[in-house]
């Protein structure tokens, strides 16, 4: 799949009464290179309706779609993956029915990573790094331990993600964290655009810091 940094999820609590497609796509103009559709309560219909008009919209800026739990969906609207929690559909059963798709799991401890890296995953979540009010039945904050510890061991890309917001973003980073995620520090913002911005300002920066601090190769 395509690197990324920032990766921003759909959560239309946090800004009633503007459209989605608007919202998502000052994130994208701010500089998120992926979006996630994620929509929990919503009939399957209105989630599909969501997701060809997310779908239009990232393929006009050539950015990265990604679609939660539906994998009927994803293929319908020809997302560019699908996003899959410690419950869903195991991993290899949710590549038979849709090879070619990048593959996203959710991980809360160190082993779900070693098993979906195992698993052949594109990528995985790991979170939630601080509390978070915007997933219902959450696990406990894994804390900036597990970043380092997924950052210190596991080789396919990994997006930090769970309260993460631009007073605390500098610590996920300072633990190893290349690629930053959030739902309500980015959709809920009254500038998502500047928000997006910011983040990308701070990960670009501790990239530099992390460029700076390597040994100079030898010759
Ligand atoms: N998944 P916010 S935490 C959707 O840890 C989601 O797997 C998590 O929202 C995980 O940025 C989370 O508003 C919610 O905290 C992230």
């Amino acid at each position: 799949m395509k690197d990324f940094k920032l990766y921003a999820i759909t959560g239309e609590q946090f800004h009633p009464g503007r459209p989605l497609a608007e919202v998502m796509e000052e994130a994208i103009r701010g500089g998120c290179d992926i979006i996630q559709l994620r929509d929990k309560k919503s009939a399957k219909r209105d989630v599909l309706a969501k997701a060809r008009t997310l779908r239009e919209l990232t393929r006009r800026y050539g950015v990265t779609f990604i679609v939660n739990d539906h994998i009927d969906v994803a293929l319908a609207v020809d997302a560019d993956g699908i996003h899959l929690g410690q419950d869903d559909l195991p991993l290899a059963e949710a590549r038979k029915i849709a090879p070619g798709k990048i593959i996203g799991i959710s991980t809360h401890a160190i082993e779900e990573a070693r098993q979906a890296e195992r698993d052949g995953a594109d990528y995985i979540g790991v979170g939630p790094v601080f509390p978070t009010k915007s997933k219902e039945d959450v696990v406990a904050p894994v804390t900036t331990e597990y970043v380092r510890q997924v950052a210190a061991e596991i080789r396919i890309p990994f997006v930090a993600i769970g309260g993460i917001k631009l007073h605390n973003v500098d610590q996920v980073l300072e633990a190893g964290a290349t690629r930053i995620c959030a739902i309500s520090e980015i959709v809920g913002s009254a500038d998502v655009k500047r928000t997006c911005e910011s983040f990308i300002a701070k990960i670009d920066a501790a990239a530099a810091a992390r460029a700076g601090s390597r040994p100079a190769p030898s010759t």
